[in-house]
């Protein structure tokens, strides 16, 4: 008389390590999600549930191995101002198909379309950059070119002045390099 001994599996898969990449998208962006999934019995099925905006529903996609305990899909891209929430189960391959989510303890996992208006392509900090460049540059100029370049409303005569002083100015200079 055979006797068998039937090992029944109760443990969940763990999913571990869920990541989206890139991790700040923009608008046509190919949206990777990736996530590390083990069972002793193996991984029947491993899926990505995913919910765009404000929609009532989850879509999901099947992930692939990556590599190693790795799963992969690819979500496609979305347009720009747009928030995807998702999470990832998995069922083992015994006989129990124990099943496991992975749903960032109740958050989900958020991935936020960047809204990149058309005034801010140029950063901020290089424009202030450019600005001090301008400023210093100024301030490195001969005393007498600063002169000529002063405010527009001056008399005619401050200007014959000023030419006059910065002249002097250059020819002082050059005598003093003699
Ligand atoms: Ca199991």
């Amino acid at each position: 008389m055979e006797q068998h001994i039937v090992i029944i599996d109760t443990i969940n898969p763990t999913i571990t390590n869920v990541y989206h990449s890139p991790s700040d998208p923009i608008e046509g962006d190919t949206i990777n999600a990736y996530a590390d999934i083990e069972d002793e019995a193996g991984i029947a099925i491993a899926e990505i549930y995913f919910q765009v905006n404000d929609e009532m529903g989850w879509t999901s996609i099947p992930m692939a191995v990556y590599g190693g305990t790795t799963y992969h899909v690819s979500i496609g891209s979305f347009s720009e101002d747009t928030e995807i929430r998702y999470y990832i189960k998995a069922s083992d391959a015994s006989d129990s198909n124990n099943e496991a989510i992975n749903d960032n303890e109740g958050n989900y996992y958020v991935i936020y379309i960047l809204f990149l208006p058309e005034s801010s392509t140029q950063p901020t900090t290089s424009m202030v950059e450019e600005t001090s460049e301008e400023e210093s540059s100024t301030e490195l100029s001969e005393p007498g070119q600063i002169s000529i370049r002063a405010p527009i409303n001056l008399t005619g005569l401050e200007i014959v002045l000023l030419i006059a002083s910065a002249v002097l100015y250059r020819k002082h200079k050059k005598m003093q390099g003699k």
